[in-house]
């Protein structure tokens, strides 16, 4: 988390039909989550409610409560992907009921680890009924992780109860781990509508990343980079949202038919659809019958619901409490990442009956009953393959020798890794470097948008100057695995290559005619002047420019090539650079050195000059320095 950063947190609540989850929230918050006019006259949540949540302690939460209704757990499964704590809640009146269970084992496939128990509508019996209601409870739940949950017994109407859990929520959350702001964003849109005059608003929680007004995202399965216009939390305009807030972006000219809950907001080149995906995947204890090969399910991951149809590899039949590895095939295109938790229920009836963990998001189709396959994929899921897969996606850039250090593992174990990851398409050699390569697409995305910034602010520049470039990318980035990566998207017709640097394909600087009269004031002073140029600052003065104006224009002549730049001041017209080559290459035909004096008699220049020229000999290798002399180098014929 970057120093200085709020950590920010959702609540979700959880229970049977009617138990009081959405007066609780309205007890603490003050927020009515029932928004739809059918929820208010029927009395029962049917979709997603949201609130925030201010603690005592300053911290602001979001809150999301889920409906209970049997026939909304699709709307609750697709609320509880991001919460960071639930709260539980049993009416003591009724006790634990069917979706009471149903939730916690939601909760508990998708290794949500943080809960309180609360008890309500306390107000309504005794308290020695109350203890038999939290003896029922603790065995219900005994082996989940409400195990050893606080339990508060509360009355959402008279308030009783009420500080206690506040305090309890307060402390919990104080240590929960925070979401990866600094990850990619991505945000499974949980709604979507459009405000008139305003466009298309997708919200949702962000499980990792920031996304800012003015971020190009990329809306996937729909496949649209669109802008974000505006962006807010709890219904205020922020000039960023980050992980783990509930964010509504105000997205530019994207249509509403392309999203759906389920559509996923992502940094662009990042996450990619698929409809086949490789999992770990586990059969409910209390599952009512086995499931057999290519039953269909239906499929839950992250806002998104889906069909699927379950090849089981090595056997035909899971057994309920049985888990396997396995390969579902989709209905349609989902958004899934590797290690993403996902629920699956029966066809019909439709009840939970399992879960499990994506292992490999983009598989090939697999064979049944090849063992090198199973055991592929076992290596994948736990063994050092992913492992060394995690620790590189975690950095930058590496080398071998790097990756031996933070994986503990020897320098052939690793090698072996990423040769099978590469064969894979997961990591890709760039020269001397590894790279994931999810950060691989992100990066050229990132690459080809700063190009096109680039353009946009400088106009005469042919070019973004290729260690501008590299600056957009981190610095552990070697310069041979850059100039791959810009190779790679010169090959893809991404960027096209210039004199010093890249532009988008066909980019053409267009000077205005105010402009044009200046390149040629410059160019022609620098033809007239010849070995005696004066440096930048002294001929803009002499010329009667601003700095601001001529700036943009010496870029153009560099770029273009007509003025030759030897270092940040010193500037030559490049018929006064190819006679100083030709002198170079002549004299050298002739003697074996060359000193400062000698190069500066014949150039006739200024020392200044004359020094500056030589250094970028030699930093072109054309010549080198050997004491007070130079010798040639690799320089180049005619
Ligand atoms: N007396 C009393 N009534 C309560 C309490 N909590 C909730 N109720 C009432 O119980 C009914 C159901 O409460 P809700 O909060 O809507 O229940 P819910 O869990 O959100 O229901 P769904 O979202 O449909 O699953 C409402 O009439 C509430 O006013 C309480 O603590 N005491
Ligand atoms: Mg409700």
């Amino acid at each position: 988390m970057a120093a200085g950063q709020k950590k920010y947190l959702i609540i979700g609540t959880a229970g049977h039909v009617d138990h009081g989850k959405t007066e609780l929230i309205k007890a603490l918050t003050g927020a009515e989550t029932d928004r739809l006019k059918e929820e208010k006259a029927r009395g029962i949540s049917i979709d997603l409610g949201f609130a925030r949540f201010k603690l005592p302690g300053g911290q602001v939460a979001g809150v999301v409560d889920v409906p209970g209704h049997e026939r909304f757990i699709h709307n609750m499964l697709a609320g509880v992907g991001g919460i960071d704590l639930v709260l539980l809640v049993v009416d003591v009146s009724e006790g634990v009921m069917p979706q009471t269970r149903e939730h916690l084992q939601i909760l508990q496939l998708l290794g949500i680890r943080r809960g309180i128990i609360v008890l309500t509508k306390c107000d309504l019996v005794e308290e020695d009924w109350i203890d038999l209601v939290e003896e029922e409870v603790r065995t219900e739940f005994e082996g989940t992780f409400l195990d050893e949950a606080v339990c508060h017994r509360v009355s959402s109407i008279t308030g009783d109860g009420i500080p206690e859990l506040v305090e309890t929520i307060e402390q919990s959350v104080s240590d929960i781990e925070p979401k990866d702001s600094d990850g990619p964003l991505r945000l499974p849109i949980d709604r979507n509508f459009t405000v008139s005059g305003f466009g298309t608003i997708v919200t949702g929680t962000l499980l990792s990343g920031s996304v800012a007004p003015g971020d190009t995202v990329e809306v996937l399965p729909a496949g649209e980079q669109v802008r974000v216009r505006e962006v807010q939390v709890h219904g205020i305009k922020v000039e960023k949202a980050f992980a783990g807030q509930r964010g509504a972006l105000n997205l530019v000219g994207l249509d509403r038919d392309k999203i759906e809950r389920g559509s996923v907001a992502g940094t662009p080149g990042i996450f990619e659809q698929t409809q086949r995906i490789d999992v770990r995947l586990s059969l409910l204890e209390n599952a009512p019958r086995p499931l057999k090969f290519r039953d269909p399910v239906h499929f839950y991951l992250g806002t998104a619901r889906l069909v699927g149809l379950v090849a089981l590899l090595d056997r035909d039949t899971l057994e309920p409490g049985e888990s396997t590895l396995a390969q579902i095939h989709l209905d349609r295109p989902l958004v899934a990442h590797r290690q993403d938790r996902f629920i699956i229920r029966s066809y019909s009836p439709m009840t939970t009956i399992g879960g499990g963990l994506v292992i490999d998001p983009r598989p090939a189709k697999h064979k049944r009953f090849r063992e090198a396959i199973m055991t592929g994929l076992a290596e994948l899921e736990s063994g050092e393959r992913a492992f060394v897969l995690q620790k590189l996606s975690e950095m930058d850039g590496a080398r071998i020798k790097q990756l031996e250090t933070v994986t503990g593992l020897g320098r052939e174990r690793i090698a072996g890794h990423l040769d099978a990851l590469a064969a894979a398409g997961q990591v890709t050699q760039l020269g001397d470097q590894w790279l994931a390569n999810e950060k691989l697409r992100s990066w050229k995305v990132l690459l080809v948008q700063a190009t096109e910034a680039f353009h946009k602010q400088n106009s005469l520049m042919p070019a973004i100057p290729h260690a501008t470039l590299k600056g957009t990318l981190p610095k552990a980035l070697s310069p041979k695995a850059f100039d791959r990566i810009v190779a790679e998207l010169v090959t893809e017709g991404e960027l096209q290559e210039q004199l010093d640097g890249f532009s988008l394909p066909g980019f053409v600087p267009s000077p205005s005619a105010r402009q044009q009269q200046i390149i040629e004031k410059i160019e022609e002073a620098y033809r007239q002047d010849g070995s005696q140029a004066k440096n930048r600052r002294e001929m803009t003065e002499r010329l009667g420019l601003k700095p601001a104006e001529a700036e943009p224009c010496f870029g153009y002549l560099i770029g273009t090539g007509r003025l030759v730049k030897l270092n940040e001041e010193s500037l030559f017209h490049v018929d006064t650079y190819e006679k100083a080559m030709e002198l170079l290459r002549s004299h050298f035909s002739k003697q074996e050195t060359l000193s400062l004096a000698e190069f500066r008699d014949q150039l006739d220049s200024a020392r200044k000059q004359v020094q500056a020229l030589l250094e970028h000999f030699d930093s072109l290798k054309y010549t080198m320095r050997q004491g007070d002399v130079r010798v040639a180098w690799k320089l180049p014929g005619k």
